[in-house]
C-alpha cells in the first residue's frame, strides 16, 4: 500500500517530497535571500496575498475605511508566496513566521503578524468591530480564537490532502473531512440561534471566519463543494451570504489577489480609486 511507511530512527529533509507547495516546505525557519520590502506613503504597509488568511485583513482595512476611519489607509503589497517572497529578509524581519499576512504600522514603527493578532490591533486602534460591551467582545474573542485554531484542519489538513497531496490518501482525508464537517456543523447550529458569531453585531469574529468557512459552503474551497455536501449549512450560506455582499468585503476580496479572474484581481493596492482603474483586466487591456 503506497501510503504505508515506517518512520526512519531520525527524520532527515527530503526536499522532492511532492505535492503542490513542496517547494516552499522548508524544516528550518530563516530568511533565504535579501529583499527589501517597498513602501508607500499611507500609516499601514500591508505584505499579503488574497488568501483566506489575507482577505481577512484586507477586508477589515476595506470595513474601517468605509466606516469613516482615515487612518486606516494602507498600501498593499503583493507576497507571491509560490515564488518564496515570504523568505526574504524584509519580510522576514516583520514577520519571523514567514507567512502572510504581515503588517507594518509606520505610525508606531510596530510590527505585525498572524492574521488573527493584526484583525485585535486594528479593532483597538480604530475601537471598531469588537465590542465594548463585556459579553459580546468575550464572544467575539472565542469565536476568533476558534477561528485561529480550527481553520489549519481545514486548510493544512482536509484541503492539503484532499486538493495538493501528491496522491489521495484515505485515511488523512477521512479524518479531515470528518473534522471540517464537524466544525462547519458547529457553526451551523450556532448561526442558527445567532445573526453573527458574537450575536448581533458583525466582528472581526466574522471577518476572521467567512473567507474560510464562507468561502467552503459556497463551494469555493478546494473545489470540494460536492464532496462536503455544503448544501446542508443552509445557517452558514445564509451568514456568508449576508458579509460576502457587503461592499468592504467584495473590495477587500479583490485586494493583492493575482489569481481568478482578471477583474477581480487588484494585485497591489494604493489608492481607493485603484478598485476602478487598476484591477488587472483594466491594466492588461
Ligand atoms: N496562522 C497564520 C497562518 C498564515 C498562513 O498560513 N499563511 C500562508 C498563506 S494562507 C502562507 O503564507 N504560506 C506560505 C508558506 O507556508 O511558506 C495567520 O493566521 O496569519
Amino acid at each position: 500500500m503506497k501510503d504505508e511507511y515506517t518512520p526512519p530512527k531520525v527524520w532527515t529533509w527530503d526536499s522532492e517530497n511532492g505535492g503542490e507547495w513542496a517547494k516552499l516546505n522548508r524544516p528550518i525557519a530563516g530568511a533565504t535571500h535579501d529583499k527589501e520590502l517597498p513602501q508607500g506613503k499611507h500609516p499601514l504597509q500591508l505584505y499579503s496575498l488574497a488568501t483566506p488568511n489575507g482577505v481577512k485583513v484586507t477586508v477589515m482595512l476595506e470595513e474601517l475605511l468605509e466606516a469613516g476611519h482615515t487612518g486606516a489607509e494602507y498600501d498593499a503589497w503583493l507576497i507571491r508566496i509560490q515564488d518564496g517572497d515570504q523568505f526574504g529578509s524584509g519580510f522576514v524581519d516583520i514577520n519571523p513566521n514567514s507567512k502572510i499576512p504581515a503588517m507594518l504600522d509606520t505610525t508606531t514603527g510596530t510590527k505585525l503578524f498572524e492574521s488573527g493578532s493584526i484583525l485585535f490591533y486594528l479593532a483597538e486602534k480604530f475601537d471598531a468591530f469588537l465590542p465594548t460591551e463585556h459579553e459580546a467582545r468575550a464572544q467575539t474573542m472565542n469565536w476568533l480564537f476558534w477561528l485561529q485554531g480550527s481553520a489549519p484542519y481545514l486548510g493544512g489538513g482536509f484541503g492539503h490532502f484532499y486538493a495538493y497531496a501528491p496522491y489521495k490518501m484515505q485515511y488523512p482525508i477521512d479524518r479531515f473531512t470528518m473534522e471540517t464537517k464537524r466544525q462547519l456543523d458547529v457553526l451551523d447550529r450556532h448561526l442558527a440561534q445567532n445573526e453573527y458569531l458574537a450575536g448581533s453585531d458583525y466582528t472581526i469574529a466574522d471577518m476572521a471566519t467567512c473567507p474560510w468557512y464562507g468561502r467552503t459552503v459556497a463551494g469555493k474551497s478546494y473545489d470540494a463543494g460536492e464532496f462536503l455536501d455544503v448544501g446542508i449549512y443552509k445557517n452558514v450560506i445564509r451568514w456568508h451570504d449576508q458579509i460576502s455582499n457587503r461592499p468592504a468585503y467584495k473590495r477587500g476580496a479583490m485586494v493583492n489577489k493575482s489569481f481568478g479572474p482578471l477583474e477581480e484581481q487588484l494585485r497591489e493596492r494604493h489608492d481607493a480609486s485603484d478598485f476602478e482603474t487598476k484591477t488587472q483586466d483594466k491594466l492588461e487591456g
